[in-house]
């Protein structure tokens, strides 16, 4: 999942791609660069973020969705809001990726369910008063799944069917940099709420502290695609359905990688038997 902030403000990529034509230009370019899908979004959810009014909002977001949809591109709509996720279903986004997980706005979950298209439920605490409000855990990975259990259950009881929900742990939202590390190290137990599952930590700020070190000053957010298609191997590799990158090459190799091992270990696996090291011989291999 390719990402296009329509946003002036966004962390990581905020004013680049603010007019129309640049935005659906970049949409395109991420396709070609492998994305299966482009999220397009209007409203930066970083810290201390205000909210942008709707009419500001669906000026964003109505056009780029509708100019990439009538391009084939297959196209998510990245909002809070009910009336751009139904505006932005009718000029063709076929899935509605809801930061808030239906939390924001009542008539957000009604508005999916009418429209059939897949819904992403995101986890977050503290959506509406800023980023790291609420950000304390006793067991993060347990927590966040008995949360996110309950927003899936909200989300069936408002008629949105099974087959249509993704599930998305949240990274960075009200959530610190150790608790991102140990979700992305549990992936294997959000599959337990038996829905796909969404990994978003495209140049988040836990990749920051990553690369930094201890002692050391966070690179700025563009500098961290290699670190983010490193954690896009490792979701690809733990069963993640999708993952949402601002930079798209990288990722796409790093997922076409973790599909290739996937199938070789498939193809090589025996029943019952532990995998042995040096079992294979490739003559002249690096
Ligand atoms: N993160 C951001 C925006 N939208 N959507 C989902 N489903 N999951 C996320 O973690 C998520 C999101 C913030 O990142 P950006 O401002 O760089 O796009």
């Amino acid at each position: 999942m390719g990402v296009v902030n329509v946003t002036p403000d966004s962390f990581s990529d905020g004013g680049r791609w603010f007019d129309t034509t640049a935005a659906v230009k970049h949409g395109l370019a991420l396709v070609d660069e492998g994305a299966d899908l482009v999220d397009v979004g209007g409203e930066s959810t970083r810290p201390g973020a205000t909210r942008v009014d709707e009419a500001e909002e669906l000026r964003r977001v109505v056009p780029v969705v509708r100019g990439l949809a009538s391009e084939g591109v297959v196209v998510s709509v990245d909002t809070m809001r009910a009336s751009v996720a139904r505006q932005a279903l009718a000029a063709g986004a076929a899935l509605v990726n809801d930061v808030s997980g239906g939390l924001a706005d009542p008539d957000m979950i009604p508005v999916v369910a009418d429209s059939g298209a897949p819904f992403v439920v995101m986890h977050w605490r503290g959506f509406l008063a800023g980023g790291n409000v609420k950000g304390v855990y006793d067991d993060v990975v347990t927590e966040v799944l008995d949360e996110l259990h309950a927003r899936v259950e909200a989300v069936l009881a408002g008629g949105i069917s099974p087959d249509r929900i993704v599930v998305d742990p949240g990274l960075g939202f009200s959530k610190n940099s150790e608790h991102d590390l140990i979700l992305l190290a549990h992936l294997d137990r959000l599959h337990a709420l038996g829905h796909p599952l969404l990994v978003a930590a495209s140049r988040k700020r836990f990749l920051g502290r990553v690369l930094a070190g201890p002692e050391g000053a966070p690179p700025p957010a563009r500098e961290r695609d290699a670190a983010t298609a490193a954690v896009s191997a490792l979701a690809a590799h733990a069963g993640a359905w999708a993952v949402r990158v601002h930079e798209v090459r990288a990722t796409a190799d790093a997922v076409r990688v973790s599909r290739a091992v996937e199938e070789a270990r498939t193809a090589t696996a025996t029943p019952g038997a532990p995998a042995t090291p040096g079992a294979q011989h490739a003559e002249g291999a690096r």
